[in-house]
Protein backbone atom coordinates (compact mmCIF):
# COMPACT_ATOMS: atom_id res chain seq x y z
CA UNK A 1 0.00 0.00 0.00
CA UNK A 2 2.98 2.47 0.86
CA UNK A 3 4.67 1.73 -2.04
CA UNK A 4 1.76 2.61 -4.48
CA UNK A 5 1.00 5.93 -2.74
CA UNK A 6 4.64 7.00 -2.93
CA UNK A 7 4.71 5.55 -6.17
CA UNK A 8 1.50 8.12 -7.31
CA UNK A 9 3.24 10.91 -5.15
CA UNK A 10 6.10 11.11 -7.40
CA UNK A 11 3.55 10.47 -10.38
CA UNK A 12 1.79 13.28 -9.45
CA UNK A 13 5.09 15.36 -8.72
CA UNK A 14 6.41 14.70 -11.85
CA UNK A 15 3.48 15.77 -13.95
CA UNK A 16 3.26 19.11 -12.08
CA UNK A 17 7.18 19.57 -12.98
CA UNK A 18 6.79 18.71 -16.48
CA UNK A 19 3.17 20.82 -16.91
CA UNK A 20 5.14 23.79 -15.25
CA UNK A 21 8.04 23.28 -17.62
CA UNK A 22 6.58 23.31 -20.43
CA UNK A 23 4.26 26.30 -19.59
CA UNK A 24 7.80 28.04 -18.48
CA UNK A 25 8.89 27.05 -21.91
CA UNK A 26 5.69 28.47 -24.16
CA UNK A 27 5.80 31.68 -22.20
CA UNK A 28 9.70 32.58 -22.60
CA UNK A 29 9.03 31.75 -26.15
CA UNK A 30 6.25 33.89 -26.17
CA UNK A 31 7.96 36.40 -24.63
CA UNK A 32 11.01 36.39 -27.49
CA UNK A 33 7.78 36.26 -29.93
CA UNK A 34 6.45 39.59 -28.90
CA UNK A 35 10.19 41.32 -29.88
CA UNK A 36 10.59 39.49 -32.22
CA UNK A 37 6.89 40.47 -33.67
CA UNK A 38 7.39 44.28 -32.58
CA UNK A 39 10.67 44.83 -34.56
CA UNK A 40 9.57 43.30 -37.76
CA UNK A 41 5.92 42.93 -37.74
CA UNK A 42 3.86 45.86 -36.46
CA UNK A 43 4.26 48.43 -39.12
CA UNK A 44 1.95 46.27 -41.09
CA UNK A 45 0.03 43.95 -39.04
CA UNK A 46 -1.61 44.12 -35.39
CA UNK A 47 -3.43 41.28 -34.11
CA UNK A 48 -6.91 42.64 -33.40
CA UNK A 49 -7.35 44.93 -36.96
CA UNK A 50 -6.14 45.56 -40.53
CA UNK A 51 -3.58 47.48 -41.27
CA UNK A 52 -1.48 47.40 -44.27
CA UNK A 53 -1.75 43.40 -43.74
CA UNK A 54 -5.12 41.37 -42.03
CA UNK A 55 -5.51 40.72 -38.27
CA UNK A 56 -3.24 38.20 -37.45
CA UNK A 57 -5.70 37.18 -34.61
CA UNK A 58 -6.01 33.16 -34.37
CA UNK A 59 -4.08 32.67 -37.75
CA UNK A 60 -2.28 29.82 -35.95
CA UNK A 61 -5.46 27.69 -35.89
CA UNK A 62 -6.33 29.00 -39.57
CA UNK A 63 -2.99 27.75 -40.82
CA UNK A 64 -0.80 24.77 -40.31
CA UNK A 65 2.60 25.87 -38.90
CA UNK A 66 4.56 24.49 -41.86
CA UNK A 67 2.71 26.90 -44.01
CA UNK A 68 3.20 29.65 -41.30
CA UNK A 69 6.86 28.90 -41.96
CA UNK A 70 6.91 29.27 -45.41
CA UNK A 71 4.71 32.29 -45.84
CA UNK A 72 6.69 34.60 -43.28
CA UNK A 73 9.95 33.55 -44.69
CA UNK A 74 9.14 34.30 -48.36
CA UNK A 75 5.05 34.87 -48.88
CA UNK A 76 5.89 35.54 -52.71
CA UNK A 77 8.27 32.21 -53.26
CA UNK A 78 4.44 30.47 -51.71
CA UNK A 79 2.68 32.32 -54.17
CA UNK A 80 4.48 31.62 -57.10
CA UNK A 81 4.60 27.91 -55.95
CA UNK A 82 0.47 28.08 -56.80
CA UNK A 83 -0.44 27.22 -53.05
CA UNK A 84 -4.24 27.67 -53.36
CA UNK A 85 -4.36 29.30 -49.74
CA UNK A 86 -1.36 31.65 -49.94
CA UNK A 87 -2.67 33.23 -53.94
CA UNK A 88 -6.20 33.66 -52.12
CA UNK A 89 -4.45 35.88 -49.31
CA UNK A 90 -2.58 37.04 -51.69
CA UNK A 91 -5.40 38.55 -53.94
CA UNK A 92 -7.68 39.16 -50.94
CA UNK A 93 -5.14 42.13 -50.37
CA UNK A 94 -4.77 43.90 -53.35
CA UNK A 95 -1.34 41.69 -54.14
CA UNK A 96 0.33 44.10 -51.67
CA UNK A 97 3.49 42.21 -50.86
CA UNK A 98 4.48 40.90 -47.63
CA UNK A 99 8.43 41.41 -46.51
CA UNK A 100 10.29 38.64 -46.61
CA UNK A 101 11.67 37.16 -43.35
CA UNK A 102 14.62 34.98 -44.33
CA UNK A 103 17.01 35.99 -41.57
CA UNK A 104 14.70 34.87 -39.15
CA UNK A 105 15.03 30.98 -38.23
CA UNK A 106 12.26 28.47 -37.63
CA UNK A 107 12.56 28.58 -33.83
CA UNK A 108 12.26 32.47 -33.84
CA UNK A 109 9.12 32.33 -36.65
CA UNK A 110 7.43 29.51 -34.21
CA UNK A 111 8.10 32.15 -31.11
CA UNK A 112 6.30 35.12 -32.83
CA UNK A 113 3.58 32.73 -33.85
CA UNK A 114 3.19 31.46 -29.90
CA UNK A 115 3.36 35.51 -29.10
CA UNK A 116 0.28 35.36 -32.01
CA UNK A 117 -1.62 32.88 -30.24
CA UNK A 118 -0.97 34.01 -26.55
CA UNK A 119 -2.66 37.38 -28.02
CA UNK A 120 -5.23 36.03 -29.57
CA UNK A 121 -6.70 34.26 -26.32
CA UNK A 122 -6.34 37.28 -24.52
CA UNK A 123 -9.79 38.65 -23.99
CA UNK A 124 -10.81 42.14 -25.75
CA UNK A 125 -10.42 44.58 -23.37
CA UNK A 126 -12.76 47.27 -25.34
CA UNK A 127 -15.56 48.33 -23.73
CA UNK A 128 -17.58 45.32 -22.66
CA UNK A 129 -21.28 45.80 -22.05
CA UNK A 130 -22.68 42.94 -18.97
CA UNK A 131 -25.28 40.34 -21.12
CA UNK A 132 -24.70 37.69 -18.51
CA UNK A 133 -22.81 35.04 -21.01
CA UNK A 134 -19.08 36.56 -20.92
CA UNK A 135 -17.01 33.21 -20.57
CA UNK A 136 -16.12 33.24 -24.72
CA UNK A 137 -14.56 35.53 -27.23
CA UNK A 138 -17.49 35.31 -29.55
CA UNK A 139 -19.99 36.47 -27.21
CA UNK A 140 -18.03 39.44 -26.06
CA UNK A 141 -17.43 40.38 -30.01
CA UNK A 142 -21.34 40.15 -30.35
CA UNK A 143 -21.86 42.01 -27.07
CA UNK A 144 -19.86 44.61 -28.51
CA UNK A 145 -21.53 45.02 -32.00
CA UNK A 146 -25.01 44.95 -30.10
CA UNK A 147 -24.03 47.83 -28.00
CA UNK A 148 -22.94 49.56 -30.76
CA UNK A 149 -26.50 49.37 -32.56
CA UNK A 150 -27.78 50.59 -29.14
CA UNK A 151 -25.43 53.44 -29.08
CA UNK A 152 -26.36 54.93 -32.58
CA UNK A 153 -30.00 54.63 -32.00
CA UNK A 154 -29.70 57.39 -28.54
CA UNK A 155 -27.44 59.05 -30.88
CA UNK A 156 -30.02 59.80 -32.75
CA UNK A 157 -32.20 59.94 -29.81
CA UNK A 158 -30.20 62.84 -28.27
CA UNK A 159 -29.76 64.49 -31.46
CA UNK A 160 -33.39 64.87 -31.87
CA UNK A 161 -34.40 66.09 -28.50
CA UNK A 162 -31.58 68.91 -28.47
CA UNK A 163 -33.39 69.67 -32.18
CA UNK A 164 -36.98 70.04 -30.09
CA UNK A 165 -35.06 71.66 -27.28
CA UNK A 166 -33.32 74.52 -29.32
CA UNK A 167 -36.75 74.87 -31.20
CA UNK A 168 -38.89 75.22 -27.64
CA UNK A 169 -36.21 77.96 -26.50
CA UNK A 170 -36.30 79.78 -29.80
CA UNK A 171 -40.01 80.01 -29.49
CA UNK A 172 -40.10 81.41 -25.64
CA UNK A 173 -37.63 84.02 -26.94
CA UNK A 174 -39.49 85.18 -29.78
CA UNK A 175 -42.71 85.29 -27.41
CA UNK A 176 -40.81 87.67 -24.90
CA UNK A 177 -39.31 89.90 -27.62
CA UNK A 178 -43.11 90.65 -28.63
CA UNK A 179 -44.31 91.16 -25.46
CA UNK A 180 -41.44 93.63 -24.77
CA UNK A 181 -42.48 95.34 -28.27
CA UNK A 182 -46.05 96.10 -26.80
CA UNK A 183 -44.98 97.06 -23.01
CA UNK A 184 -42.58 99.43 -25.27
CA UNK A 185 -39.13 98.16 -22.97
CA UNK A 186 -37.52 95.10 -23.41
CA UNK A 187 -38.01 92.10 -21.11
CA UNK A 188 -34.16 91.02 -21.12
CA UNK A 189 -31.71 92.53 -20.99
CA UNK A 190 -29.68 91.19 -23.92
CA UNK A 191 -26.78 94.25 -23.69
CA UNK A 192 -25.80 93.36 -20.37
CA UNK A 193 -26.16 89.73 -20.33
CA UNK A 194 -23.64 89.62 -23.51
CA UNK A 195 -21.11 92.34 -21.73
CA UNK A 196 -21.28 89.93 -18.56
CA UNK A 197 -20.78 86.76 -21.27
CA UNK A 198 -18.15 88.50 -22.60
CA UNK A 199 -16.36 88.76 -18.96
CA UNK A 200 -16.49 85.31 -17.93
CA UNK A 201 -16.12 83.63 -21.73
CA UNK A 202 -12.20 85.88 -21.25
CA UNK A 203 -11.27 85.08 -17.81
CA UNK A 204 -12.06 81.34 -17.95
CA UNK A 205 -10.26 81.13 -21.46
CA UNK A 206 -7.65 83.08 -19.72
CA UNK A 207 -7.46 81.10 -16.63
CA UNK A 208 -7.50 78.04 -18.77
CA UNK A 209 -4.61 78.89 -20.87
CA UNK A 210 -2.68 79.18 -18.02
CA UNK A 211 -3.67 75.76 -16.65
CA UNK A 212 -3.17 73.96 -19.48
CA UNK A 213 0.40 75.40 -20.13
CA UNK A 214 1.07 74.59 -16.27
CA UNK A 215 -0.50 70.99 -16.42
CA UNK A 216 0.05 70.06 -19.85
CA UNK A 217 3.38 71.78 -20.46
CA UNK A 218 5.16 69.23 -18.14
CA UNK A 219 4.24 66.71 -20.15
CA UNK A 220 5.55 67.58 -23.30
CA UNK A 221 9.94 67.03 -24.35
CA UNK A 222 10.36 70.55 -23.24
CA UNK A 223 9.78 69.65 -19.92
CA UNK A 224 12.52 67.16 -20.00
CA UNK A 225 16.71 67.93 -20.38
CA UNK A 226 17.42 67.68 -24.13
CA UNK A 227 19.59 64.49 -25.62
CA UNK A 228 21.64 66.17 -27.54
CA UNK A 229 24.47 68.90 -27.87
CA UNK A 230 22.55 71.52 -29.79
CA UNK A 231 19.21 70.93 -27.43
CA UNK A 232 19.46 73.40 -24.83
CA UNK A 233 19.93 76.03 -27.54
CA UNK A 234 16.49 75.20 -29.11
CA UNK A 235 15.17 74.99 -26.23
CA UNK A 236 16.38 78.56 -24.80
CA UNK A 237 15.32 79.68 -28.42
CA UNK A 238 11.51 78.13 -27.96
CA UNK A 239 10.93 79.55 -24.10
CA UNK A 240 11.83 82.94 -25.06
CA UNK A 241 9.71 83.26 -28.17
CA UNK A 242 6.98 81.01 -25.82
CA UNK A 243 6.79 83.81 -23.08
CA UNK A 244 7.56 87.10 -25.30
CA UNK A 245 4.41 85.50 -27.53
CA UNK A 246 2.87 84.61 -24.13
CA UNK A 247 2.84 87.87 -22.17
CA UNK A 248 1.84 89.60 -25.39
CA UNK A 249 -1.15 86.69 -25.23
CA UNK A 250 -2.51 87.61 -22.18
CA UNK A 251 -2.16 91.12 -22.40
CA UNK A 252 -4.30 91.72 -25.54
CA UNK A 253 -6.73 89.08 -25.23
CA UNK A 254 -7.19 90.65 -20.98
CA UNK A 255 -7.43 94.00 -22.52
CA UNK A 256 -10.16 93.05 -24.71
CA UNK A 257 -12.92 90.89 -22.68
CA UNK A 258 -12.48 93.41 -20.59
CA UNK A 259 -13.10 96.67 -23.03
CA UNK A 260 -16.28 94.74 -24.85
CA UNK A 261 -17.37 94.35 -21.05
CA UNK A 262 -16.75 97.58 -19.72
CA UNK A 263 -17.75 99.62 -22.81
CA UNK A 264 -21.08 98.07 -23.69
CA UNK A 265 -23.85 100.22 -24.79
CA UNK A 266 -25.23 102.49 -22.65
CA UNK A 267 -28.01 105.07 -23.42
CA UNK A 268 -26.06 107.77 -21.07
CA UNK A 269 -22.86 108.33 -23.08
CA UNK A 270 -22.29 108.89 -26.47
CA UNK A 271 -18.49 107.09 -28.46
CA UNK A 272 -16.26 109.61 -28.87
CA UNK A 273 -14.98 110.14 -32.53
CA UNK A 274 -11.49 109.78 -32.98
CA UNK A 275 -10.60 108.77 -36.42
CA UNK A 276 -6.50 108.26 -36.25
CA UNK A 277 -3.30 109.14 -34.13
CA UNK A 278 0.14 108.45 -36.02
CA UNK A 279 1.72 108.75 -32.59
CA UNK A 280 -0.06 105.40 -31.55
CA UNK A 281 0.13 103.88 -34.83
CA UNK A 282 3.89 104.33 -34.87
CA UNK A 283 4.63 102.95 -31.96
CA UNK A 284 2.36 99.41 -32.34
CA UNK A 285 3.56 99.45 -35.47
CA UNK A 286 7.45 99.61 -34.72
CA UNK A 287 7.23 97.94 -31.68
CA UNK A 288 6.16 94.49 -32.78
CA UNK A 289 8.17 95.19 -35.81
CA UNK A 290 11.66 94.97 -33.68
CA UNK A 291 10.19 92.40 -31.72
CA UNK A 292 9.91 90.04 -34.04
CA UNK A 293 13.10 90.72 -35.93
CA UNK A 294 14.75 89.89 -33.00
CA UNK A 295 12.52 86.38 -32.78
CA UNK A 296 13.65 86.11 -36.37
CA UNK A 297 16.65 86.66 -36.19
CA UNK A 298 17.75 84.58 -33.17
CA UNK A 299 15.61 81.64 -34.40
CA UNK A 300 17.50 82.04 -38.13
CA UNK A 301 20.59 82.15 -36.19
CA UNK A 302 19.91 78.70 -34.26
CA UNK A 303 18.50 77.18 -37.01
CA UNK A 304 21.47 77.37 -39.24
CA UNK A 305 23.60 76.43 -35.81
CA UNK A 306 21.66 73.29 -35.52
CA UNK A 307 21.89 72.37 -39.18
CA UNK A 308 24.65 73.92 -40.02
CA UNK A 309 28.46 73.02 -40.83
CA UNK A 310 28.87 69.35 -39.83
CA UNK A 311 32.03 67.75 -37.98
CA UNK A 312 33.29 66.07 -40.63
CA UNK A 313 33.93 63.29 -38.84
CA UNK A 314 30.36 62.56 -38.61
CA UNK A 315 29.53 58.95 -38.54
CA UNK A 316 26.79 59.09 -41.23
CA UNK A 317 23.81 56.86 -41.30
CA UNK A 318 21.03 55.91 -43.74
CA UNK A 319 17.23 56.62 -42.45
CA UNK A 320 15.16 54.98 -44.69
CA UNK A 321 11.32 55.57 -44.10
CA UNK A 322 8.58 53.91 -45.90
CA UNK A 323 5.20 53.15 -45.10
CA UNK A 324 4.90 52.48 -42.10
CA UNK A 325 8.12 51.74 -40.43
CA UNK A 326 11.86 52.87 -40.72
CA UNK A 327 15.38 51.35 -40.70
CA UNK A 328 18.82 52.33 -40.29
CA UNK A 329 21.60 51.36 -42.71
CA UNK A 330 25.35 52.29 -41.11
CA UNK A 331 28.69 51.69 -42.87
CA UNK A 332 30.57 48.66 -42.68
CA UNK A 333 34.37 48.67 -42.12
CA UNK A 334 34.79 51.25 -45.27
CA UNK A 335 32.81 53.82 -43.33
CA UNK A 336 31.45 54.13 -46.65
CA UNK A 337 27.84 53.72 -47.06
CA UNK A 338 27.33 51.54 -50.69
CA UNK A 339 24.83 52.88 -53.43
CA UNK A 340 21.47 52.70 -53.47
CA UNK A 341 18.91 52.29 -56.38
CA UNK A 342 14.93 52.30 -56.67
CA UNK A 343 14.78 50.15 -59.27
CA UNK A 344 16.15 47.21 -56.78
CA UNK A 345 13.77 47.86 -54.53
CA UNK A 346 11.83 44.41 -54.29
CA UNK A 347 10.70 41.56 -51.82
CA UNK A 348 13.91 40.77 -50.87
CA UNK A 349 15.83 43.94 -50.77
CA UNK A 350 13.50 46.28 -49.18
CA UNK A 351 15.71 49.56 -49.45
CA UNK A 352 17.37 48.93 -52.56
CA UNK A 353 20.88 48.47 -51.84
CA UNK A 354 23.31 48.09 -54.22
CA UNK A 355 24.51 44.78 -53.51
CA UNK A 356 27.21 44.80 -56.35
CA UNK A 357 28.56 47.67 -54.80
CA UNK A 358 31.75 46.62 -52.87
CA UNK A 359 31.05 49.57 -50.59
CA UNK A 360 27.33 47.95 -50.24
CA UNK A 361 28.93 44.61 -49.07
CA UNK A 362 29.60 45.07 -45.34
CA UNK A 363 26.71 47.80 -44.95
CA UNK A 364 24.70 46.70 -41.87
CA UNK A 365 21.03 47.61 -41.97
CA UNK A 366 18.54 47.37 -39.00
CA UNK A 367 15.44 48.16 -37.05
CA UNK A 368 16.86 50.03 -34.63
CA UNK A 369 18.80 53.35 -34.52
CA UNK A 370 21.70 52.69 -31.93
CA UNK A 371 23.72 55.82 -31.45
CA UNK A 372 27.31 56.32 -29.28
CA UNK A 373 27.17 59.30 -26.58
CA UNK A 374 29.31 62.07 -27.54
CA UNK A 375 29.98 60.88 -30.89
CA UNK A 376 28.62 63.28 -33.75
CA UNK A 377 26.11 61.37 -36.26
CA UNK A 378 24.74 62.73 -39.56
CA UNK A 379 21.19 61.12 -40.57
CA UNK A 380 20.61 60.97 -44.23
CA UNK A 381 17.12 60.67 -44.58
CA UNK A 382 15.71 58.68 -47.71
CA UNK A 383 11.80 57.78 -48.39
CA UNK A 384 10.58 54.89 -50.31
CA UNK A 385 6.77 55.94 -51.32
CA UNK A 386 5.66 59.05 -50.09
CA UNK A 387 6.36 62.09 -47.61
CA UNK A 388 7.51 61.15 -43.92
CA UNK A 389 8.77 63.68 -41.38
CA UNK A 390 11.78 62.31 -39.22
CA UNK A 391 10.85 63.32 -35.54
CA UNK A 392 13.21 62.51 -32.89
CA UNK A 393 11.71 64.61 -30.08
CA UNK A 394 14.44 64.12 -26.85
CA UNK A 395 17.16 65.21 -29.68
CA UNK A 396 15.10 68.04 -30.92
CA UNK A 397 15.62 67.23 -34.08
CA UNK A 398 13.33 66.67 -37.03
CA UNK A 399 13.79 66.77 -40.76
CA UNK A 400 11.26 65.94 -43.38
CA UNK A 401 11.73 62.70 -45.29
CA UNK A 402 11.14 63.16 -49.15
CA UNK A 403 11.18 60.72 -52.31
CA UNK A 404 14.12 61.67 -54.28
CA UNK A 405 15.23 64.44 -52.42
CA UNK A 406 17.92 63.77 -50.11
CA UNK A 407 17.28 65.93 -47.05
CA UNK A 408 20.02 65.36 -43.55
CA UNK A 409 20.39 66.25 -40.34
CA UNK A 410 23.60 65.91 -37.98
CA UNK A 411 23.77 66.21 -34.32
CA UNK A 412 25.19 64.67 -31.68
CA UNK A 413 23.77 62.68 -28.73
CA UNK A 414 24.26 63.75 -25.00
CA UNK A 415 22.60 61.54 -22.43
CA UNK A 416 22.77 57.46 -23.11
CA UNK A 417 19.41 55.47 -22.66
CA UNK A 418 20.46 54.45 -19.35
CA UNK A 419 21.30 58.35 -18.28
CA UNK A 420 17.67 59.28 -19.37
CA UNK A 421 15.92 56.40 -17.51
CA UNK A 422 17.81 57.56 -14.46
CA UNK A 423 16.88 61.04 -15.41
CA UNK A 424 13.07 60.36 -15.57
CA UNK A 425 13.15 57.61 -13.17
CA UNK A 426 11.82 55.47 -15.59
CA UNK A 427 13.20 52.09 -16.71
CA UNK A 428 11.33 51.52 -19.10
CA UNK A 429 12.16 54.74 -20.91
CA UNK A 430 13.16 54.53 -24.46
CA UNK A 431 14.20 57.22 -27.53
CA UNK A 432 12.11 56.82 -30.50
CA UNK A 433 11.85 58.31 -33.65
CA UNK A 434 8.57 58.75 -35.09
CA UNK A 435 7.08 59.90 -38.28
CA UNK A 436 5.61 63.53 -38.08
CA UNK A 437 3.69 63.41 -41.31
CA UNK A 438 0.23 62.11 -41.79
CA UNK A 439 1.32 60.14 -44.29
CA UNK A 440 -1.37 57.15 -44.48
CA UNK A 441 -3.74 54.96 -42.69
CA UNK A 442 -1.28 53.01 -40.62
CA UNK A 443 1.03 56.45 -40.03
CA UNK A 444 0.52 56.18 -36.11
CA UNK A 445 2.62 52.93 -36.05
CA UNK A 446 5.12 54.08 -38.05
CA UNK A 447 8.13 54.29 -35.46
CA UNK A 448 11.61 52.84 -34.17
CA UNK A 449 13.38 52.66 -31.04
CA UNK A 450 16.72 54.70 -30.86
CA UNK A 451 19.39 53.61 -28.14
CA UNK A 452 22.32 56.02 -27.37
CA UNK A 453 25.11 53.63 -25.89
CA UNK A 454 28.34 54.46 -24.07
CA UNK A 455 30.80 54.85 -26.17
CA UNK A 456 32.46 50.89 -26.03
CA UNK A 457 29.26 49.51 -25.90
CA UNK A 458 27.88 51.11 -29.18
CA UNK A 459 31.36 49.76 -30.85
CA UNK A 460 30.53 46.24 -29.60
CA UNK A 461 27.21 46.69 -30.75
CA UNK A 462 27.85 47.59 -34.49
CA UNK A 463 30.78 44.90 -34.21
CA UNK A 464 28.00 42.03 -33.74
CA UNK A 465 25.81 43.23 -36.54
CA UNK A 466 25.12 41.01 -39.37
CA UNK A 467 26.87 42.59 -42.67
CA UNK A 468 24.50 42.97 -45.72
CA UNK A 469 26.65 40.55 -48.11
CA UNK A 470 28.60 38.31 -45.49
CA UNK A 471 29.95 35.16 -46.57
CA UNK A 472 30.29 33.78 -42.60
CA UNK A 473 26.05 34.42 -42.10
CA UNK A 474 24.39 31.77 -44.06
CA UNK A 475 20.60 33.24 -44.06
CA UNK A 476 21.88 36.55 -45.45
CA UNK A 477 24.22 34.42 -48.13
CA UNK A 478 20.65 32.73 -49.33
CA UNK A 479 19.56 36.68 -49.48
CA UNK A 480 22.14 38.14 -51.86
CA UNK A 481 21.93 34.80 -53.85
CA UNK A 482 18.33 34.89 -54.23
CA UNK A 483 18.87 38.59 -55.19
CA UNK A 484 21.41 37.90 -57.79
CA UNK A 485 19.48 35.50 -59.50
CA UNK A 486 16.04 37.87 -59.68
CA UNK A 487 18.90 40.33 -61.15
CA UNK A 488 19.67 37.77 -63.86
CA UNK A 489 16.37 37.07 -64.41
CA UNK A 490 15.84 40.96 -65.04
CA UNK A 491 18.34 41.04 -67.52
CA UNK A 492 17.27 38.51 -69.84
C1 LIG B 1 5.48 45.32 -45.40
C2 LIG B 1 4.31 44.87 -44.69
C3 LIG B 1 4.32 43.56 -43.93
C4 LIG B 1 5.19 43.17 -42.92
C5 LIG B 1 6.40 43.92 -42.37
C6 LIG B 1 4.71 41.89 -42.48
N1 LIG B 1 3.61 41.52 -43.19
FE1 LIG B 1 2.55 39.80 -42.95
N2 LIG B 1 1.33 40.33 -44.49
C7 LIG B 1 1.40 41.52 -45.19
C8 LIG B 1 0.37 41.53 -46.23
C9 LIG B 1 0.12 42.67 -47.21
C10 LIG B 1 -0.31 40.30 -46.12
C11 LIG B 1 -1.47 39.82 -46.98
C12 LIG B 1 -0.99 38.88 -48.04
C13 LIG B 1 -0.28 39.56 -49.18
O1 LIG B 1 -0.83 40.53 -49.74
O2 LIG B 1 0.82 39.11 -49.50
C14 LIG B 1 0.32 39.57 -45.01
C15 LIG B 1 -0.08 38.31 -44.58
C16 LIG B 1 0.44 37.66 -43.49
C17 LIG B 1 -0.01 36.38 -42.99
C18 LIG B 1 -1.12 35.55 -43.56
C19 LIG B 1 -2.40 35.95 -42.89
C20 LIG B 1 -3.51 34.99 -43.16
O3 LIG B 1 -4.65 35.38 -42.88
O4 LIG B 1 -3.25 33.88 -43.61
C21 LIG B 1 0.74 36.08 -41.89
C22 LIG B 1 0.63 34.86 -41.01
C23 LIG B 1 1.67 37.16 -41.71
N3 LIG B 1 1.46 38.10 -42.70
C24 LIG B 1 2.61 37.21 -40.70
C25 LIG B 1 3.57 38.19 -40.58
C26 LIG B 1 4.60 38.18 -39.57
C27 LIG B 1 4.75 37.14 -38.49
C28 LIG B 1 5.36 39.28 -39.79
C29 LIG B 1 6.61 39.70 -39.02
C30 LIG B 1 7.67 38.77 -38.93
C31 LIG B 1 4.80 39.98 -40.94
N4 LIG B 1 3.73 39.30 -41.39
C32 LIG B 1 5.31 41.17 -41.45
C33 LIG B 1 2.27 42.55 -44.97
C34 LIG B 1 3.33 42.51 -44.08
CU1 LIG C 1 5.25 58.40 -42.31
Amino acid sequence: MKIVTSVLKSLVLVTALFSFSITAAFAQSAEEGEKLYNANCTSCHAINEKVVGPALKNVHTKRKEVWLLKWIKNSQALVKSGDADAIAIYKENNESVMTSFENLSDNQIKSIIAFIKKESEAPIQASIVPTGTSSANASTTEATEVSGTLKTSINWLVIVILALLIMVIVLVLDILAKVGDIQGKPVINWNGINAKLMLAFGSIGLVASAWEIWEHGKLTVLNQTPASTHGAEHDNMFMITLIITGIVFFITQGLLFWYAYKYKHSSKRRALFYPDNHKIELVWTVIPAIVLTILVVRGLKTWTDMTGEKDPNSRVIEVYGYQFAWNARYAGEDNLLGKHDFRQIGVMNALGVDTTDVKAQDDIVTNELHLGVGEPVLLKFRAKDVIHSAYLPHFRVQMNVVPGLPTQFGFTPSLTTAEMRQKLNNPKFDYVILCNKICGGAHYRMKMKVVVHAKEEFKQWLAQQPRLVNKSTPNVQATAQVETSTKTKLAN
